[in-house]
């Protein structure tokens, strides 16, 4: 795929999901640095406009900006076309790599969390959550799943179907049945897009509700998420964008008028105090460590390299 169509597929959803994308967008800059065959003036010129396409295709999830930071870390000093081309290539496969190891720790880490007979409850589709549902249910616990339709793009559609192929009990919910259910649920499992230097979760909209609904009944709210989905740009007091997205995804094909305005957020905020713990490759950690993790896990070379 060139920068043009992964960009393309990141924004019109094709690719969707904070890590995969985060993936897809390492990816493309790796795959420029491979094909190069100019000088290293137009290899980081190209570089640059790649990563400006992948960064303005959504603009919510930090993952995003991590894996482009992590793909072109420190490139800029390089002397020569092929030193940048081998450093590009090299940080991205870590990148991708420590990615992909990260979903098995975190399935590992967040399994023992799941007791054999839970029912879990799961928002939207979640690499990162359901790698733990998918860990347990391989270890042979006993688990039923209960997962929201998660409007307007039915994300738990897929969510449904990944752990029914998988054979784990599951059921599907409209997310305002969420209350209704929450009686007879022993774990909330959901996934992050950013998670702020104050501990606050991004996340997929109607996260916050499931938070609060989850605190009212004490049942534990737990956040699947690998380290580059904290954020150091918060650390600056920059604040998250939330998307928003076109009144057709609500709509469909029902009969609204012209005259109804649609709002479409696509992610919202959950405070950390409805958080009981983050399921992270480092280990369970409360929502309160995210700003040791973003300096001493992400470190300087995420934070101060790239805002000055
Ligand atoms: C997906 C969503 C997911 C997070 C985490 O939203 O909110 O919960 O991205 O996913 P969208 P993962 O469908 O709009 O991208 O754990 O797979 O990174």
């Amino acid at each position: 795929m060139s920068v043009q169509e992964t960009a393309e597929a990141i924004r019109s959803m094709e690719i969707r999901g904070a890590g995969r994308i985060a993936r897809a967008g390492v990816r493309a800059l790796c795959e420029i640095a491979e094909a190069h065959s100019g000088d290293r003036e137009s290899l980081l010129k190209d570089l640059d406009d790649a990563k400006e396409q992948i960064l303005s295709s959504r603009p919510t999830a930090i993952s995003l900006w991590n894996g482009v930071q992590a793909a072109m870390h420190g490139v800029a000093d390089l002397p020569s076309a092929e030193s940048v081309k081998e450093r590009v290539v090299e940080n991205s496969r870590a990148f991708i790599g420590r990615s992909e190891r990260a979903m098995g720790s975190i399935g590992r880490i967040g399994a023992n969390r799941i007791r054999d007979g839970d029912v879990v409850l799961t928002h939207c589709n979640s690499h990162a959550a359901l790698s733990v549902i998918k860990e347990a249910h391989r270890q042979g616990k006993r688990l039923e799943v209960i997962a929201t339709e998660s409007r307007p793009w039915r994300q738990g559609v897929i969510t449904v179907n990944e752990l029914a192929a998988e054979g784990v009990p599951v059921t599907m919910i409209v997310d305002s049945a969420v209350r209704s259910v929450m009686r007879s649920v022993d774990l909330v499992l959901v996934g992050a897009d950013t998670i702020t230097s104050s501990g606050v979760l991004i996340n997929k909209i109607g996260t916050s509700q499931i938070a609060l609904i989850a605190s009212e009944a004490r049942v534990p709210f737990l956040v699947c998420s690998e380290t580059y989905k904290f954020s150091p740009v918060t650390l600056f007091g920059e604040l998250v964008e939330i998307e928003e997205r076109g009144r057709a995804e609500i709509i469909g094909d029902a009969d609204v008028s012209e005259n109804v305005e649609v709002r479409n957020p696509v992610f919202d905020a959950t405070p950390p105090e409805y958080i009981d713990s983050m399921v992270t490759e480092i280990g369970m950690i409360p929502p309160f460590a995210a700003y040791e993790v973003i300096v001493k896990i992400l470190g300087p070379d995420y934070i101060f390299e790239n805002k000055e």
